[in-house]
């Protein structure tokens, strides 16, 4: 996976590396160890108790006791600057070269694997998440434009060990749900990284969390992005305290749908 540092940074190696190269791209050394160090230890404290919190793409019935979340208004709740790591200019540009100024944020949550986790099951993500019935997908959708970016920040390293993330490198551009015959394991690579880096990559690409063969958690946070004309998967609005909304910056305005309201008229007449 091609990995750029912050001096090397501009969104279109991003863009460029989403879409014709691997699918993924690693941020190193985004956030400092010391703001990681501190979301880490309140993260753990919230996924102590094995209680199902809504995970998905697992492959046994123990498993979603096992890959525990922690939800986009319960991480406010907890401390509102986890919610900020999403306004990083190096995220936050790269989303807008690729999803378009005004994307938005689809979900966000904290997700940690504990010791025994089996891994999820190859998959793309929403809104592709359910392509295996194309049929209810628009004729001819395919991938040359992108309706989804993810990110994930790594809280815990990610090690093969510990279930680093797996991705299948140029999968994306055939746009296409995998199957038992396609060989996931053996073509893919593990996003593998230390605490405070980023790893972006576009959803269309096959991908799963591995399983976690360690003795400690893995805790990353996930974060979907959309183009703003596609309809989130979470209400990230429900239970935010209005206070939260009002006092937040223009970034997370917009990244809560607040620039782009529904229901709408044109914004501007087209010919001006
Ligand atoms: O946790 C991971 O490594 C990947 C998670 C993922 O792909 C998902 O939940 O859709
Ligand atoms: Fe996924």
């Amino acid at each position: 996976m091609k990995t750029i540092t912050r001096d090397e940074f501009s969104p279109s190696i991003v863009v460029e590396e989403l879409m014709d190269g691997a699918g993924a791209i690693m941020l190193k050394d985004v956030f400092s160890q010391e703001r990681i160090e501190r979301i880490a230890q309140t993260l753990e404290a919230e996924t102590d108790e094995a209680i199902d919190t809504g995970s998905h793409f697992n492959q046994n019935d123990q498993d979603p006791l096992l890959q525990r979340r922690v939800w986009f208004t319960r991480l406010v709740e907890l401390d509102p600057d986890i919610a900020s790591l999403v306004e990083e200019p190096m995220i936050f540009q790269s989303m807008q070269a690729f999803l378009g100024k005004e994307f938005v944020m689809g979900s966000m949550c904290a997700s940690r694997i504990m010791p025994g986790y089996g891994g999820q099951e190859p998959h793309i993500d929403y809104p592709y998440w359910d392509f295996y019935r194309n049929e209810t997908f628009p004729t001819r959708t395919n991938s040359s434009f992108p309706l989804n970016a993810q990110a994930i920040i790594l809280i815990d390293e990610f090690t093969e060990e510990n279930g680093a993330t797996a991705l299948a490198p140029g999968s994306q551009r055939d746009l296409r749900y995998p199957d038992k015959n396609d060989d996931f394991f053996g073509k893919c690579i593990r996003l593998t990284g230390k605490p405070g880096d980023v790893v972006l990559f576009f959803g269309a690409a096959w991908h799963c969390a591995m399983p976690n063969q360690s003795e400690a958690g893995r805790i990353g946070i996930l974060v979907e992005f959309l183009p703003k004309f596609v309809t989130p998967i979470e209400d990230l609005l429900k239970d935010l305290g209005e206070n939260y909304l009002k006092g937040t910056t223009p970034e997370m305005q917009q990244l809560l749908g607040m620039k782009y309201p529904w229901p709408s008229t044109p914004p501007h007449p087209p010919l001006q």
